[in-house]
């Protein structure tokens, strides 16, 4: 059984779609990051970075209780586990690599900066928001050229680096980014096929109802943002 230490963030609804998609018996952990659940020692040893999402696997390598935090790592681990959603094809499994490590590497950072600093930064930064902004555009530019030329991102097959990289592009995120969707046709196109699985339906509606990051109090915002992030 999988334990999945979880909020439905971007970073949260990959693991939970994974989770959805292999099925394998899991278990919800709620950690509140708006509130400063992500900070309790018991969280740290399976986190050290008090990042959601992490996972405990009761019966990891050996039949022993194994914890893996970072999405990408999950979603690898998830899937050799239960050997779906990366190929075994040693060319094509580095095909998922590339498009999972240009998510965890690009994708996630520069589109979690944007965000901040076009919604969440008390000050106007205008070097930064033109900065983030211009790099998230020219990520969405190479998703979509990717896209025009392959069904998903690795190739013919939905993979890990799909379920990665999804979540940070739903149209709420995009609202989020100022991304106008309508100029990327072939992330729209990929992004339509991949909300219709009804496991990633499921994965995203998990504890949906508790996303209110939209406008963050001073403890919330000191939790995410500030103060308390950095007083360990
Ligand atoms: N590189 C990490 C990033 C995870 C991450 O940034 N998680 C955010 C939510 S999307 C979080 O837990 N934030 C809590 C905090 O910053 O204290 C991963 O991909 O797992």
């Amino acid at each position: 059984m999988i334990k999945h230490y979880y909020w439905p963030t971007p970073n949260g609804h990959k693991t939970a779609i994974m989770l959805e998609e292999v099925g394998l018996e899991y278990e919800v952990c709620p950690v509140d990051i708006l509130n400063g659940a992500q900070f309790n020692p018991e969280f740290i040893a399976i986190s050290p970075n008090n990042r959601i999402p992490a996972i405990v696997d009761t019966e990891g390598p050996g039949g022993e209780p194994y914890a893996v935090f970072e999405s990408g790592a999950i979603l690898m681990y998830l899937a050799e586990k239960t050997g779906k959603l990366w190929p075994t094809d040693m060319a094509e499994r580095y095909l998922v690599m590339q498009w999972l490590m240009f998510q965890m590497g690009n994708v996630g950072p520069m589109f979690g900066q944007n965000g901040y600093f076009q919604g969440y930064c008390p000050e106007d930064v205008p070097l930064a928001k033109e900065r983030y902004y211009s790099v998230t555009q020219q990520l969405y530019s190479v998703l979509d050229r990717r896209l025009a030329e392959s069904e998903y991102l690795a190739g013919a097959n939905y993979s890990i680096a799909d379920i990665a990289t999804f979540p940070w592009t739903m149209p709420k995120q995009q609202e989020m980014h100022r991304i106008d969707g309508a100029q990327y046709p072939n992330v729209k196109r990929w992004g339509e096929t991949i909300a219709a699985r009804p496991a990633v339906q499921r994965g995203i509606a998990v504890l949906a109802q508790d996303m209110k990051v939209g406008n963050p109090t001073e403890e919330t915002y000191a939790n995410m943002f500030g103060d308390k992030q950095f007083q360990r």
